[in-house]
């Protein structure tokens, strides 16, 4: 069996996709064309051709003026089953989608007009594509804790439609302790806990993710190999990094995907997963990371198997259906 092929092919869970980072330009540009919002950007190539990013920065400039066509249920779902189709081809059986709700509420949309248009999107992907979608509220990192906690508030009468909720946007001067209370909440509500760490941010900021906020999976955690008692850590208590080799190429997290340190990660017994982040901003879904990044760093076929099956044991999906899964 050729490799690529078996790449492309094996079963697979996504645990790291922004599901606003699912917008092509093609579709950014029908949403502002029926919702009448105007860009900064003449047209899709236009668009295309400022997506040259230095570092995360960068990008979340670019990604922030993307979402704002989103503005009826129907953008979301649109943009959600667009994701959906893309991850069945690649033979993801299992999604779990981050969303920014704060990018949205910002603007006027409500907090229902949001999950319930990706919730249908999910609903149907099970229906329709047999792929399982879960979502996970995100809290932006630049904004305030008591921010955190009005969107919390506001997310509550639909808690029912997520199972957890995550920490993203701009890492660095924004560490993990600084949502230490509302995370505190969401513990005693019973949701699972992520967050983005070691992305661009130092290992500190992942001991506090892990320590202070009591995350269950830590989101990129690239920079642990910097620090081998936390690589220790991650590997003893199996706390899954879910990796995403193109996005930290595009970055600049790492100069070459050659350069990429996930074979290292797997190799020290860590629980890496790879995963597609904003797959319309880097350059690829699912199976172009793996294909690429398999290509750049020598990973065989041991280390496919692995990567797959970290991606059920790291989902949030109940025991019974991971011993299915196994
Ligand atoms: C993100 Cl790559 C990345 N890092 C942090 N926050 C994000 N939101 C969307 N993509
Ligand atoms: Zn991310």
């Amino acid at each position: 069996a050729r490799l690529p092929e078996l790449l492309r092919r094996m079963p697979k869970a996504e645990l790291h996709i922004h599901i606003e980072g699912s917008l092509e330009p093609e579709l950014i540009f029908e949403l502002a064309q029926r919702n009448g919002v105007k860009l900064a950007y003449p047209g899709v190539e236009a668009l295309r051709r400022a997506y040259a990013f230095t570092n995360l920065q960068s990008f979340l400039d670019i990604y922030y003026a993307g979402a704002s066509v989103l503005l009826k249920e129907q953008d979301f779902y649109d943009m959600a089953w667009a994701y959906f189709e893309r991850a069945a081809a690649d033979h993801v059986v299992h999604a779990e989608l981050f969303f920014d709700p704060q990018t949205h509420t910002a603007r006027g949309v409500a907090m229902r007009t949001v999950i319930d248009g990706l919730h249908r999107a999910c609903e149907d992907a099970r229906a329709r594509l047999g792929v399982d979608g879960s979502l996970i509220l995100c809290f932006l990192r630049h904004l305030s804790e008591a921010e955190a906690f009005a969107t919390l508030e506001e997310a509550m009468p639909f808690r029912d439609k997520f199972i957890g909720v995550g920490l993203d946007s701009s890492e660095v001067g924004h560490p993990p302790e600084k949502f230490a209370g509302v995370f505190e909440r969401c513990r005693e509500l019973g949701l699972h806990l992520v967050a983005h760490a070691g992305e661009e941010g130092p290992p500190a900021y992942v001991w506090t993710a892990l320590d202070t906020l009591h995350v269950e999976r830590i989101d990129h955690g690239v920079q642990s190999v910097k620090d081998p008692a936390l690589m220790k850590r991650l590997a003893k208590d199996r706390i899954p990094l879910t990796v995403c080799p193109l996005s930290n190429l595009k970055l600049c997290v790492f100069p070459k995907l050659e350069d990429h340190n996930l074979k290292q990660l797997l190799d020290a017994g860590i629980v890496a997963t790879v995963n597609s982040d904003d797959p319309a901003y880097f350059g690829g879904y699912m199976n172009d990371n793996f294909l690429q990044t398999f290509a750049a760093t020598g990973m065989d076929a041991r280390h496919a198997y692995q990567l797959a099956a970290n991606s059920f044991e790291a989902s949030f999906v109940d025991e019974a259906m991971k011993k299915k899964w196994r």
